[in-house]
């Protein structure tokens, strides 16, 4: 709704080279191009210096122990006076559409073989014993076919399970004939004989359960440590039937599952192969808290160097919140050539189900080679800073119609992801957008859906038939199968028109136990009327365990997310003016914990906001741009206290139990008819109470890469106290002999 107001003009694709050039002519002259374009795309070797060296400007200094708002000072680095058209470019309203698909969506079997689609990947495929089902908890023997442990021992794995990390779960098909267990009742370990009555001692997590425990405060630790392996490298695989050129761990597309327990210990060593060109790379565990941990995070520059190619990382955290979420590459845009993956992390339900379906990753998905599309994001002309998504894939799958591109790599009919329903019976899934820009809605015809989870915040249960879910974010929901025995459903995830897809429509196949597999359903699609940009209303998606914050935060910010050309001629996205570009080299965190108290400063493109030793801090968040933005915030959920249309008028929803999550979308402004912006807002709080720096930004890839990105510096007093591993120090010193080798082409903010 608030779109329409935009004015399209497509023909501006056409002037967008004028358009640079004038906004490069009005540009204000500045003292330093807070981008350099890199001509070079060859990886040649000589020494770089940290680019914030130089810097001599004093970083963001905020108002602590004030309840005024507090704005950081102006950089003259960006222009914000841009012509309509800029706007327009990066938010039209009318696409340039391909055909979508040929009426007839053939079944997808016998296409092409899973190794070519997925790789070694196992998601959204069914073998013989039907699709993958994950146990009540890992270590248990009754019901659940088994997650995938296998691949994610990093041996050749697959179907058949036989490998493990040792830990005693087994791999797909190891498990027994069980149901797949039930997922208990509210407040009770579960009901008796279905699977998730407790083990001898109890679950993994004790007696907790979602109604009783505070997760932030009383995590469980099960001292059980489950290791895996990820060989990060890149391959061509052809998910939807064109062949591309991807970054996959462990050959699997997406990588392989980690599933966990609440409260095991985690190791993942990482190892970097990617060649032709070399890279760096991270990986951060979406979602968690990473207390005592941060170096942990997987932020490159922010809270560790940058995994040298050839080297080996091992992260090693604590699973310390429970529900679904997923793992990816923090290194540049490289999550969107396919570095990413689910994670479950098993814990107590309050919702009873009778099996476990496990991830449904959803993924805009690109053709083009990720670094050819920052290239183009992070270039001048213009017309190429919003990318078009080629296609739309559940679980790594999907069909493309050969016939709308131009290329004898592109077979038809690659197939779609596939799960199996029993009448009667009530499944979990767990939803991930993993993608890189779009806003999913996702839906199965004739079904709903019982939302228990956003994140990894179990809610009161609630019904819909579409849930948005923005990049990061997750839901677990609930399917009842009122189908009958011979029936067949689409599963859908459709782009909403708040993102920009050539092909919006992504889709898997539901079969019920005696329906044909080799037939396709006819099912329709229920009316979307949700909002195409925004997720549903806080006063819908209260906590199951209730917290309630202070009302009067220590600290409260402000800050507006915008955009615009600096004086390179260059799109930047800002945060209160300034745009964020990390430094690999230096990280952030490294160097509060060297600082302490001290007075050091830091590089004003770090963004970095010091909240001292605040107890708890509000921030609140103005959108001045025509575009949504899922805000994601690492180390903590945020209590989200309101979030709308317009400035926030003070009030709070549900102040005594605000909605938690780790991300949140923001709507888009109104760019009005007169001329006016009517921004939007939303507001958020968190308690300090987990030191480190903290990165809050937009999760779109390509934001992100223009700088839509702060720091959250969280009682750096106390960063001192955490002592950081020699193995992460050493992290510094391998991709300083890489880097110093000659620079690397950073060509977006790093991030
Ligand atoms: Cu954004």
């Amino acid at each position: 709704m608030h779109r329409s107001l935009v004015l399209v003009k497509l023909f501006f694709f056409l002037f967008a080279t004028n358009v640079a050039a004038e906004v490069l002519k009005s540009s204000p002259t500045s003292p330093q191009a807070l981008y350099t374009h890199s001509t070079t795309s060859t990886k040649s070797k000589s020494t770089s210096t940290p680019a914030w060296s130089s810097s001599s400007k004093s970083n963001v200094t905020l108002t602590t122990h004030t309840s005024t708002t507090t704005r950081a000072s102006s950089i003259p680095d960006v222009t914000h006076v841009l012509p309509q058209s800029i706007s327009d470019l990066i938010f039209p309203t009318v696409l340039p559409q391909r055909p979508i698909f040929p009426k007839n969506i053939p079944s997808g079997r016998g296409a092409l073989s899973q190794s070519q689609t997925n790789g070694k990947g196992l998601l959204g495929a069914i073998g013989k014993q039907g699709a993958p089902k994950y146990p009540p908890f890992v270590g248990s023997n009754l019901g659940g076919s088994g997650g995938y442990a296998g691949i994610s021992a990093g041996s050749s794995g697959g179907f058949g399970g036989s490998s493990s990390s040792g830990n005693g779960h087994g791999g797909f098909g190891g498990g027994s004939s069980g149901n797949g267990g039930n997922g208990g009742s509210p407040n009770r370990p579960g009901r008796p004989g279905t699977g998730s009555s407790p083990p001898p001692g109890g679950f993994p997590w004790g007696p907790r359960t979602v109604g009783n425990t505070n997760p932030y405060r009383n995590p469980p630790k099960t001292n059980v440590t489950r290791k895996y392996q990820f060989v990060i490298e890149r391959a061509t695989l052809a998910p939807d039937g064109v062949e591309t050129d991807l970054i996959v761990i462990n050959g699997a597309f997406p990588g392989p599952t980690i599933e966990v327990n609440w409260g095991d210990d985690v190791e993942v060593t990482v190892i970097n192969k990617i060649t032709g060109p070399t890279e760096g790379t991270s990986i951060h565990w979406h979602g968690l808290l990473q207390t005592g941990t941060p170096y942990e995070d997987g932020v490159p520059g922010i809270t560790q160097c940058p995994i040298a190619p050839g080297q080996t990382f091992t992260y090693k955290f604590n699973a310390d919140l429970y529900g679904s979420s997923w793992y990816h590459a923090h290194y540049s845009a490289q999550s969107a050539a396919g570095v990413f993956g689910a994670m479950i992390i098993h814990g107590p339900t309050h919702v009873d189900y009778d099996e476990d379906l496990g991830p449904v990753i959803i993924n805009d998905y690109y053709h083009r080679e990720y670094y050819d599309i920052v290239e183009e994001v992070m270039g001048t002309d213009l017309s190429k800073v919003a990318p078009f998504s080629d296609n739309n894939l559940i679980n790594g799958k999907g069909n493309f119609d050969c016939s709308t591109i131009n290329t004898t790599t592109c077979t038809p009919n690659a197939g779609y992801a596939k799960f199996q329903f029993q009448t009667g019976k009530k499944y979990r899934m767990r939803l991930i957008n993993a993608g890189a820009e779009a806003v999913q809605k996702f839906s199965i015809d004739n079904h709903n859906l019982t939302v228990m989870a956003y994140d990894f915040v179990p809610i009161v249960p609630y019904q819909t038939n579409i849930i948005t879910l923005g990049i990061g974010q997750r839901a677990d929901i609930i399917v009842e199968a009122t189908g009958t025995a011979k029936e067949a459903f689409w599963l859908r995830s459709t782009i909403s028109n708040c993102s920009l897809p050539y092909q919006p429509n992504g889709y898997a196949m539901i079969y019920y136990q005696n329906a044909d597999t080799d037939s396709k359903p006819t099912s329709k699609a229920w009316v979307d009327n949700t909002d195409i940009c925004a997720n549903d209303d806080l006063s819908k998606t209260t906590p199951y365990f209730p917290i309630t914050p202070p009302a009067n935060p220590a600290t409260e910010i402000s800050v507006d997310v915008n955009f615009g050309v600096n004086a390179t001629g260059h799109l930047v996205w800002t945060m209160n003016n300034s745009t964020f570009r990390t430094c690999y080299n230096d990280p952030a965190l490294f160097r509060a914990h060297d600082a302490g108290n001290s007075s050091f400063t830091y590089p004003e493109e770090w963004n970095v906001y010091d909240f001292g030793n605040a107890s708890s801090i509000r921030i609140v968040v103005n959108n001045l741009t025509p575009v949504g933005h899922p805000m994601h915030i690492h180390g903590h959920n945020m209590y989200l206290l309101s979030e709308g249309v317009g400035e926030w008028d003070g009030s709070v929803v549900r102040p005594s139990n605000p909605t938690r999550r780790d991300v949140q979308q923001l709507r888009p402004a109104a760019f009005n008819k007169d001329g006016s912006v009517t921004s939007t807002h939303m507001v958020f709080q968190i308690d300090a109470d987990n030191p480190g720096m903290w990165p809050f930004h937009c999760h779109i890839a390509w934001h992100v890469s223009g700088g839509l990105y702060i720091n959250l510096l969280e009682r750096p007093a106390d960063i001192p106290k955490i002592k950081i591993p020699d193995e992460a120090t050493a992290l510094c010193k391998s991709w300083a002999d890489y880097t110093g080798l000659g620079p690397i082409d950073q060509i977006d903010s790093g991030l």
